[in-house]
């Protein structure tokens, strides 16, 4: 239909800049998808399974490893995927925990070019404390919610689908179309077209798809 129709590729995907605030975030962004979740989560290590770029965001077996909103460019300039700084991750300095903290909802709450969020979490231990509170404002906001459950190459297929299907329902009645759900993993490759699908219908909206959910809803509301 229109230009923004010509289709994304990941493969492409280069680190653009990273910001520690949010007035240091780039202003020429036409559309985001964060990536958030809890620390170690697997929040870096989906970004480069998605990218097919293994050193494209670091990644790390020590929780904290991202530190900063790390902005990477897809091939159609202003489109954009980012890291964001896992969440809840006890043994950072408290005073870095609230640098972050603030800041990471000052990014949620007043991104205007946020689009949609993908909330990575451990197939094994999920809706802690940190996913309720995000699954929280998206539900209030109508932010369109990706559910990634990751490492689900930890669980045999039984299992995985069957949390799976129970977050399905639990999320469906409370996010109703606006949120969707996967299992993925990093290490096996699994669910990554998947991914890919919903990114680019998050980025490349073919019409104004939030017209009339969102007229009424701002970003206010906080993550606290
Ligand atoms: N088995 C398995 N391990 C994974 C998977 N995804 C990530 N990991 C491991 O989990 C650890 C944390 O991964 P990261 O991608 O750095 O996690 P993060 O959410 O970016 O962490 P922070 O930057 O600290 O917020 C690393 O040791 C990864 O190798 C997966 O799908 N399967
Ligand atoms: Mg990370």
């Amino acid at each position: 239909m229109s230009e923004n129709q010509s289709s994304l590729n990941f493969h492409q995907a280069r680190y653009f800049v990273s910001a520690d605030k949010l007035h240091q975030c780039p202003d020429d962004s036409i559309a985001e998808v964060a990536f958030a979740g809890r620390s170690n989560a697997g929040k870096s290590s989906a970004i480069n399974t998605l990218t097919q770029n293994g050193k494209l965001a670091r990644t790390s077996k020590t929780p904290g490893r991202t530190q900063l909103i790390n902005f990477f460019d897809l091939n159609i300039p202003g489109i954009r995927i980012v890291d964001l700084p896992g969440y809840g991750y006890a043994k950072v300095p408290i005073a870095m925990k609230v640098h972050w903290q603030k800041h990471l909802d000052a990014y949620l709450q007043h991104r205007e070019a946020l689009k949609g969020v993908v909330l990575v979490m451990d197939i094994r231990h999920p809706m802690k404390e940190f996913d309720e509170m995000l699954v929280s404002w998206c539900e209030k906001t109508g932010m369109p919610l990706h559910v990634l459950l990751t490492k689900a190459d930890k669980l045999t297929r039984g299992p995985a689908q069957s949390t799976l299907l129970k977050l399905t329902a639990q999320l469906r009645k409370r996010l109703g179309d606006g949120v969707t759900l996967q299992t993925f993993s990093a290490l096996k490759k699994d669910g990554v077209d998947t991914l890919r699908k919903r990114l680019s219908e998050l980025l490349l909206p073919t019409s104004d798809d939030l017209d009339g959910q969102t007229d009424n809803l701002t970003h206010q509301p906080s993550l606290d």
